[in-house]
């Protein structure tokens, strides 16, 4: 995929990439590379996460967290449900960065500190790949809300014994990101129209490049900003991450093997 960007990934770039990879690579492990098993997802928690895992006292935390992220309880998690793990992480990471936790560490307040779910997920109408609502999916699920208590109660940053994994450091990178376009006004809390725009052009180039339409920046923010106010804030920003991986996913998924194609 790196051979498709005229100046070599941007950060962004790299962290969806790594996210399909890294999710391949442990789904592979077994026959069916489109799911991790009970035991794929094992092994992705003690290599990936492990300086998470290592602190669980509870040795069955990855069990609760593999029932917890199956949505449709088949025992597998797929990809989307891999990127809940991920959006989750990141959240929890930014909320702990965001706001220390001045009100205790099993009240995951930022899951629905501000009712996104009111206007739905869905919308009318086809819904472009970059509007999956990934953390709206959290959100939305109860069971997967009991997620953060579980989580690193430390920011990830400097952490690591071994330095951070891929997983690891893409998470970072989602809150670096964020962080970075965010803070270029007053409000470091969200982007604004124009801050996303220029996120889209810097981080997201090759993909801008490649619309005709000049209004797709403008549609989108408006598909991503669930509650209207006009700013995307970090939850929205992951449901564009979250989207744009899962696009990623389902078109290397679906595209015939090249000798395949005539
Ligand atoms: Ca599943
Ligand atoms: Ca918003």
């Amino acid at each position: 995929m790196s051979s498709k960007y005229p100046v070599g990934p941007t950060e962004t770039e790299r962290c969806i990439e790594s996210l399909l990879a890294v999710f391949q690579s442990y789904a592979g492990r077994d026959g069916d590379g489109n799911t991790l098993s009970r035991k794929e997802f094992k092994t992705f928690m003690n290599i990936e996460l492990g300086s998470f895992t290592k602190n669980q006292k509870d040795p069955g935390v990855v069990d609760r967290m593999m029932k917890a992220l199956d949505r449709d309880n088949n025992e597998k998690l797929d990809f989307s449900e891999f990127l809940n793990l991920i959006g989750s992480l990141a959240l929890t990471c930014h909320a702990q960065v965001a706001s220390p936790p001045t009100t205790g560490p099993h009240q995951p307040k930022f899951l629905n500190r501000r009712g996104r779910d009111r206007r739905g997920s869905t919308g009318e109408g086809p819904n472009p790949p970059f509007t999956t609502p990934v953390s709206n999916q959290l959100t939305s699920n109860s069971q997967v809300s009991s997620l953060p208590s579980q989580l690193p109660t430390k920011a990830m940053s400097s952490r690591y014994p071994v330095g951070p994994t891929e997983t690891e450091r893409c998470i970072e990178s989602l809150l670096a990101v964020f962080q970075r376009y965010a803070g270029k006004d007053g409000k470091s809390s969200t982007l604004s129209k124009r801050e996303f725009k220029t996120f889209m052009d810097t981080e997201l180039a090759s993909f801008t490049k490649s619309q005709k339409d000049p209004g797709v920046v403008d549609r989108m923010m408006k598909k991503l900003d669930m509650n209207n106010d006009g700013q995307l804030d970090f939850p929205e920003f992951l449901n564009l991450i979250g989207g744009l991986a899962t696009a990623c996913h389902e078109h290397m998924a679906s595209a015939p093997e090249p000798h395949k194609r005539l």
